[in-house]
């Protein structure tokens, strides 16, 4: 009737139009005609999120009549990238959109570009829960994303001579029209003091109490994550702090300015930056108070909206399936052991079977630096009473582990929650094992390292509790949003089951043999290339060949993932045209990007390393024309939807066995390039799935690397062995590479020739013949288009809505054909 109607014009492009006008004289309050870009990118969004919005109240109704079971997704990280386009796609009105600002002549991707993007992550960690929140809301799972709205979030990279240089993330500033205040979600989060026991009068029973130094206040923020053409719309909500009252008056009063506004500032501290991944001791205790803040605001939140709904409290874990994503939020288990235990006066065995069956952990790395272990004072002085229930849950436990593996002395010792070697410190992957009912890893290969190496022990004691969910992205922002072009030629000879169903993109295989459809594919793939080239020009003045090949490797700097290789590699080939070994060779393009943990020297000397390769390779006139090297400075989301379509080949190149899963991998896969890279991650299931001959395969597989590292590796037999590696470290350390100088790279050299943990050098060789033969297929265009269109159309296992349908079935028992 009536109501569709409307609902029908409210996504045409007059209706559009009608609402855009509409938002910019009442939210924005300008006269459109003098409205800049970044008014009408506002206007517009609220507009989005008004049709959002309606979704919004449907879907919650309907998860309260049926009183559903729901998933809460526990992240430090949520690594959304821009809404507007992504919301528009999701909701069906993309082209409405683009014909309404045609009409009001404007650019929809000119105002898409305006919107500062939520960097509310680090990398593969954040940006798989921002996947898992598509897809969950695609394939109808009740669910709400739970974490911290950090006030800055990742820092704005800007290469200065080679070197990274950070500058804070002020994505706030001018207000974000995606979220929403929820007040009625507001908690309150106390820490420090100590504990006090009385005796109940009646059943003499010890009743703790904790009488904390002081409480912080916890604001929900929503953000509404809109489901694919589905009307469905879940929950992203995240906490800000504040102090529990802003100001104080009295002090105020009395003439203490800076201490009537000190307390709100600390308060607000907690949720004010996000943490980087670095290894460095500083800042401890606010991360712990980050990570126990956000794990409490959304556990009360579960047992305020579970005692809403009238629900017993003892029918918790029915009702609520939380998934860690990684121990971050590993606290919530002691977490809620309190809230059963002393504050809903459950006994101890009963609160700890519903904690067990609540909680599920997702681990996300194998390096032992990365495993978090909290020192003992700290964690004590700021969570007096966590860390009672911590000994009082390990005391049970290890009485187990007596039982079980009697005599065992040191496999008592390993698995403790308490670590004993040297300082005492809390290990937060031992407690996120014991309190959960489900552990997985993210990759085949991970999962397996998981049960024999990390968590061997563990495994043993509990082997039904481990289990492997193989991460996917989400095919609508990394396929649909990234490359339209691409996106309309899969539809016009697919249809368009794929959006929901990637395996659909099997089809593709028909065509696999059709010489003018693969001239199709790599006209489509020039053109993308094309596009990447113009922002280039447009962003660093810089010009590309669009002919030559482009090889990237984009992701987060660190040693482990050797964009160090990658370019000794590039280092390698410049030796080789100058002295005239190689003159055929086919024009490529590396393009690096990521960013380096500002407190990771060594990480930013790499920046370096490929930045001064790229000013070599530039201006040198016999190389020139062959090679480019650029680093692309403040590699993000939005900047990941350009490169990814744009990509011939993959750079998957990390030592095997560090790699938890990647996911880049899989979204230059969707998007047709090749890979080169190790057996490592989820390269392992690419290779599987594409075949080995779509594949460049190189390197040592994760059993010889742990071989060699026993035996004694000695990286500098293999500079010895090699002369084009010799020819490439002797001319680093001699400053040949860099106008003589001789200093910038010697920490490098001296690692690599003397350690090189991450076995650079062995590697070194086998990859350079992996790049040799994938440059000589590059040159047969129609092999390559061949292996392109392979790698897009064998992606499907790659959705993460595969990866959510494995969770609802092997993890959270949620049936998704209701
Ligand atoms: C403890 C603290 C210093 C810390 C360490 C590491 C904080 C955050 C991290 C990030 C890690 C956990 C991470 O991002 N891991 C990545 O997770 C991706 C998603 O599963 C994987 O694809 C990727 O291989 C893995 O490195």
């Amino acid at each position: 009737g009536t109501t569709a109607i409307a609902a029908q014009d409210n996504r045409s492009a007059d209706g559009i139009r009608l609402a855009f006008l509409r938002h910019m004289r009442r939210t924005i309050g300008k006269p459109v005609e003098f409205s800049n870009t970044l008014d009408q990118y506002r206007a517009m969004a609220h507009l989005v999120r008004d049709r959002v919005m309606d979704d919004w109240i449907t879907t919650v109704e309907s998860y309260v009549q049926h009183n559903v079971r729901v998933v809460c997704y526990l992240s430090a990280e949520f690594l959304l990238g821009p809404h507007l386009l992504n919301a528009m796609l999701n909701l069906g009105i993309t082209d409405s959109a683009e014909k309404a600002c045609d009409e009001l002549h404007y650019s929809l991707t000119q105002l898409a570009d305006e919107e500062p993007e939520p960097g509310l992550g680090n990398g593969g960690l954040g940006r798989l829960a921002a996947c898992y929140m598509d897809s969950m809301t695609t394939l109808e799972v009740p669910a709400v994303g739970y974490g911290l709205r950090y006030e800055f979030g990742i820092f704005r990279q800007e290469i200065r001579d080679g070197w990274q240089v950070e500058h804070s993330d002020k994505w706030l500033e001018y207000g974000n029209p995606w979220e929403i205040p929820a007040s009625e979600a507001t908690q309150h989060v106390s820490f420090g003091g100590h504990t006090e026991t009385t005796k109940d009068e009646k059943t003499g029973e010890l009743i703790w109490k904790w009488v904390p130094a002081f409480t912080v206040k916890g604001v929900a923020y929503d953000t509404p994550i809109p489901g694919y053409r589905n009307k469905q719309v879940n929950r992203l909500r995240l906490w800000k702090a504040e102090a529990e009252d802003s100001f104080d008056l009295e002090i105020f009063n009395r003439g203490d300015y800076m201490g009537a506004v000190r307390d709100k500032m600390e308060s607000e501290t907690i949720s004010k930056v996000l943490y980087p991944p670095d290894e460095t001791e500083q800042g401890k205790r606010l991360r712990l108070m980050q990570q126990y803040f956000f794990t409490s605001c959304s556990l009360q939140d579960m047992v305020r909206l579970h005692k809403l709904q009238k629900l017993p409290i003892e029918k918790f874990a029915d009702k609520w399936s939380v998934q860690l994503n990684d121990t971050h939020p590993s606290i919530g288990i002691a977490e809620l052991m309190r809230i059963l235990t002393d504050e809903e006066e459950i006994g101890w065995d009963e609160a700890w079977t519903i904690t067990q069956a609540t909680f599920g952990y997702t681990n996300h790395t194998l390096l032992p630096e990365a495993l978090e272990k909290w020192p003992l004072p700290i964690f004590a002085s700021l969570l007096p009473r966590h860390i009672e229930i911590i000994y009082e849950i390990n005391r049970r436990f290890l009485k187990d582990m007596q039982a079980k593996f009697p005599g065992d002395t040191a496999r008592w010792a390993r698995m403790s929650l308490i670590g004993e070697d040297g300082e005492k410190q809390v290990r937060m992957a031992n407690l996120a094992v014991v309190g959960s009912k489900m552990v997985n890893g993210v990759a085949k290969l991970h999962s397996e390292l998981l049960k024999e190496d990390t968590l061997k022990d563990f495994y043993e004691a509990f082997p039904n509790r481990f289990t492997n969910v193989t991460n996917g992205v989400t095919p609508r922002r990394w396929l649909m949003l990234a490359d339209p072009p691409l996106t309309a030629l899969l539809n016009e000879v697919l249809g368009t089951a794929w959006h929901t169903d990637l395996y659909a993109l099997r089809g593709l295989e028909d065509y696999v043999d059709d010489a003018g459809f693969l001239d199709k594919w790599r006209k489509r793939q020039e053109e993308s290339k094309g596009r990447l080239g113009d922002f280039i020009k447009r962003s660093m003045d810089v010009s590309l060949n669009p002919a030559s090949m482009f090889d990237v490797q984009v992701k987060r700097i660190h040693e482990y993932k050797r964009q160090h290789l990658n370019a000794l590699h590039i280092l390698g080939l410049y030796c080789r045209i100058k002295s005239g070994e190689l003159k055929d060779l086919p024009p490529r393009t590396f393009l690096f990007g990521g960013k380096a943990a500002p407190s990771y020297t060594y990480a930013k000397l790499m920046i370096k390393l490929v930045c001064t390769v790229g000013e070599l390779v530039g201006k040198d006139p016999q190389t020139k024309d062959l090679l480019r090297v650029l680093f692309v400075p403040d590699y993000s989301v939005s900047l990941g939807q350009r490169i990814y379509p744009a990509a011939d080949l993959s750079e998957q190149i990390s030592t095997a066995g560090k790699e938890a899963s990647g996911t880049g991998c899989m979204k230059f896969m969707m998007n047709g390039a090749v890979a080169i890279g190790t057996l490592d991650g989820a390269n392992i299931e690419i290779r599987e799935e594409v075949g080995e001959e779509n594949f460049f395969l190189f390197g040592l597989t994760a059993p010889q690397i742990a071989e060699k590292q026993k035996a004694g590796y000695r990286p500098r037999d293999f500079y010895e062995k090699s002369p084009l590696l010799r020819e490439v470290m002797d001319g680093l350390r001699d400053g040949r590479f860099s106008n003589g100088d001789r200093d910038t790279f010697a920490p490098l050299v001296r690692d690599l020739l003397e350690v090189d943990r991450y076995f650079v050098m062995a590697d070194f060789d086998d990859y350079a013949r992996a790049q040799s033969e994938a440059g000589k297929i590059f040159c047969d265009s129609k092999k390559w288009s061949r292996m392109s269109l392979l790698n897009t159309a064998r992606s499907g296992k790659f959705s993460s809505d595969r990866s959510i349908r494995e969770y609802c079935q092997n993890i959270w028992k949620i049936n998704l054909d209701r």
